[in-house]
């Protein structure tokens, strides 16, 4: 597998060199009535939300969870490696309901989706925490680029040259569809803050009504620790040379505020004013 290329430009936007070659597969992917959508920029809470879908279409049933890693349960729309079955013919295998994650901005989303109407889940995560996390990403997954010092990878995601592109850009193109029925915005801050208030938010949006101690269930289920310590969501099945958790484990720390142990004093103003002046145009606002 090629590791460590430079990222390559698909309509502007960085991907991952190896998902490139199945571009035209991904833009021609037709989305079924009833799949549900994970969307987000990379580090954002991916992981957490596809395994509390799959709980939830699973009515809390952890042994029907075990049956699979996340990354099989929940396929990556835009995944291709070679000499594996690349996301989209996973999904084309799969029967309904499916549930589908993908990193892509609004504007490359495939348009089977808006054409069939599917429910979305976007979760958003504030710039600084998506840094430190997608930094450490890089260092562990030799898929991507390699992100250099934390300082010249910092100028890259400001520059909005990291894979799937600005960040900025990412979270308020997805912010403004949010009006539409189908799509639900929510924040990694907020599930932080109160896991149960944001999985009903999520069972509703489903259109599943699940009791209390099921819910009760979920939630445990999902923190960082049961996350961490479960092998069908930590990816530590994956080859340590595809993603190395010596180097940093894929569940790393799970929490808001890490960016103040890695940012020095001139990083985080660059990035107060990164955030300033791209934010400036939107309602939309972060808690860091
Ligand atoms: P950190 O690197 O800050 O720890 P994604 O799934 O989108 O790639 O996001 C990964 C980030 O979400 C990592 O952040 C990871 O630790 C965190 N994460 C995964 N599961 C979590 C959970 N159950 N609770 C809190 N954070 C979680
Ligand atoms: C790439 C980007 C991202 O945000 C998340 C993931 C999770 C699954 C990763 C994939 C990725 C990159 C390619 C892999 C894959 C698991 C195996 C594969 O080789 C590392």
């Amino acid at each position: 597998m090629a590791n460590r290329s430079p990222a390559i430009l698909v309509n502007g936007i960085p991907m991952i060199s190896v998902f490139v070659e199945n571009w035209e597969n991904v833009q021609r992917f037709q989305a079924r009535e009833d799949d549900l959508l994970i969307n987000t920029y990379p580090k954002s809470g991916t992981t957490w939300m596809s395994e509390i879908m799959d709980l939830i279409l699973c009515g809390g049933d952890t042994e029907k969870t075990k049956r699979a890693a996340i990354f099989e349960r929940v396929p990556f729309l835009e995944y291709a490696v070679p000499d594996m079955p690349t996301g989209t013919e996973i999904l084309n295998g799969l029967k309904s309901r499916r549930l589908i994650k993908s990193h892509l901005p609004v504007q490359l989303l495939p348009a089977s989706f808006w054409e069939k109407n599917c429910k979305m889940i976007y979760v958003a995560r504030n710039p600084k925490d998506v840094l430190v996390s997608y930094y450490h990403f890089h260092q562990m997954a030799i898929v991507h680029p390699d992100p250099g010092t934390f300082e010249e990878y910092l100028q890259e995601f400001i520059n909005g040259t990291v894979c799937i592109g600005s960040w900025s850009h990412h979270v308020k193109g997805w912010w403004k569809k949010r009006h539409q029925r189908n799509i639900l915005y929510l924040f990694y801050e907020d599930l932080l803050e109160d896991p149960k208030r944001e999985i009903r938010k999520v069972i509703k949006f489903m259109e599943k009504d699940l009791p209390e101690d099921v819910i009760e269930k979920i939630h445990q289920s999902t923190t960082f620790k049961a996350m961490k310590e479960n092998k069908m969501t930590n990816y530590s099945s994956i080859p340590t040379s595809v993603m190395d958790h010596t180097i940093s484990p894929f569940m790393r720390k799970g929490i808001c505020g890490d960016w103040k142990n890695q940012l020095t004093v001139a990083q985080n103003e660059l990035l107060d004013e990164y955030y300033k002046k791209e934010m400036s145009d939107t309602d939309l606002s972060f808690r860091f």
